[in-house]
């Protein structure tokens, strides 16, 4: 790692930390009659927006250090009248793992030109999502971060790739809460590495390499993020994880058993592996979703060794205001980590 930005025991912990227990306080009936669609994008009927005067950040000038700012500053997620933004498309792609053509949506920067190269954010719906689930979604303000961030010169250009994340080679199966259910989630990994980033890199005009490659996700998009980034950790330099579902680890919460796809003591990268130089784990204090899952995610790799930020969004539900805070924060110590890496 050229920077260790380890923000383990920062002052963003401890602060307000609602003490959900995760399989008790959760109740499953209520989410099992929620409109289900709003689970991949972020969407509450609750807009934890409403105390952003928690915000100290918002109006005050940006300053480039490796500092996390729990909130987005209305700064970056609000339109600009001066700063052209790209817009999402959808495309398809050949997908040998599933054995059929497949959906993603794309937003490219909005003067993208084959003459110049860009980094790729490949960003992971939740649960019950699928590739439009981001791009649906206007309240993400995904075209507003990464337009204005780019436009202050803070990063590149950067294109963002919204893949359907379900990769089952049965057309006909559908998510669930049940082991059987999810596994296609646990698959797309060989999709991603195998079809979906080849197909990208040969189709538009990438950097590629891991310093030009992000990985990003929302709940079961971040559960899958963690699972990935600790698998392939050669290939994404850049990593952030919001609000991650469990399941990674052995667990029980009201929706399901979860066998895990690693044992706590596997939870870690390998020995001698190249690691992301930011690999951030972040969940609102008012999670409804996933409670405390992702900071027993953070727990296990601070005592496996394994380095990452952690940190949490001081009211944020499992919402859009979480993830418009992954998303800024992300680039943030991409912008911090590449301006000290390469001078
Ligand atoms: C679970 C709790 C939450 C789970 C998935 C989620 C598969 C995902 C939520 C989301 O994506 O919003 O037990 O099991």
């Amino acid at each position: 790692m050229t920077a260790s930005l380890c923000a383990c025991g920062s002052e963003t912990q401890g602060e307000d930390v609602m003490e959900i227990k995760n399989s008790e306080e959760i109740s499953a009936t209520e989410n099992n009659n929620e409109d289900l669609s709003s689970f991949a994008t972020g969407i509450t009927t609750e807009d934890t927006d409403i105390d952003s005067d928690k915000e100290s950040t918002s109006d005050a000038g940006f300053v480039l250090n490796n500092e996390i700012d729990e909130r987005c500053p209305a700064k970056y997620d609000t339109k600009r009248s001066d700063v052209s933004y790209g817009e999402f498309t959808h495309d398809t792609y050949y997908s040998e793992t599933c054995g059929m053509e497949r959906g993603y949506s794309i937003l490219l920067p909005a003067d993208y030109s084959e003459d110049k190269e860009y980094p790729v954010l490949y960003l992971l719906h939740g649960i019950f999502g699928d590739e439009y689930s981001f791009s649906n979604d206007g309240n993400n303000k995904i075209k507003e971060i990464v337009g204005n961030m780019a436009s202050d010169g803070i990063i590149e250009e950067t294109i963002i790739v919204c893949p359907n994340m379900y990769a089952t080679s049965d057309p006909d199966q559908k998510p669930g809460f049940d082991s059987v259910s999810v596994l296609p989630y646990d698959n797309f990994i060989n999709d991603l590495i195998n079809d979906l980033m080849p197909h990208i890199e040969e189709k538009y005009s990438v950097l590629t390499g891991r310093e030009n490659t992000y990985l990003a996700g929302f709940s079961m998009g971040g559960r899958e993020t963690i699972f990935i980034t600790l698998q392939r950790p050669e290939l994404f330099e850049y990593v952030c994880a919001i609000s991650a579902a469990p399941g990674i680890v052995p667990a029980q919460d009201s929706f399901m058993k979860h066998d895990g796809q690693m044992s706590e003591a596997e939870m870690k990268f390998a020995e001698g592996a190249t690691e992301p130089n930011v690999f951030i784990i972040c969940c609102g204090t008012r999670d409804s979703v996933v409670g405390t899952f992702p900071k027993q995610y953070h727990e296990i790799l601070e005592t496996n060794g394994s380095d990452h930020i952690w940190y949490e969004i001081t009211g944020a539900d499992h919402d859009n205001t979480a993830i418009k805070s992954g998303l800024y924060n992300l680039f943030k110590q991409i912008a911090y980590d590449k301006s000290t890496s390469q001078d």
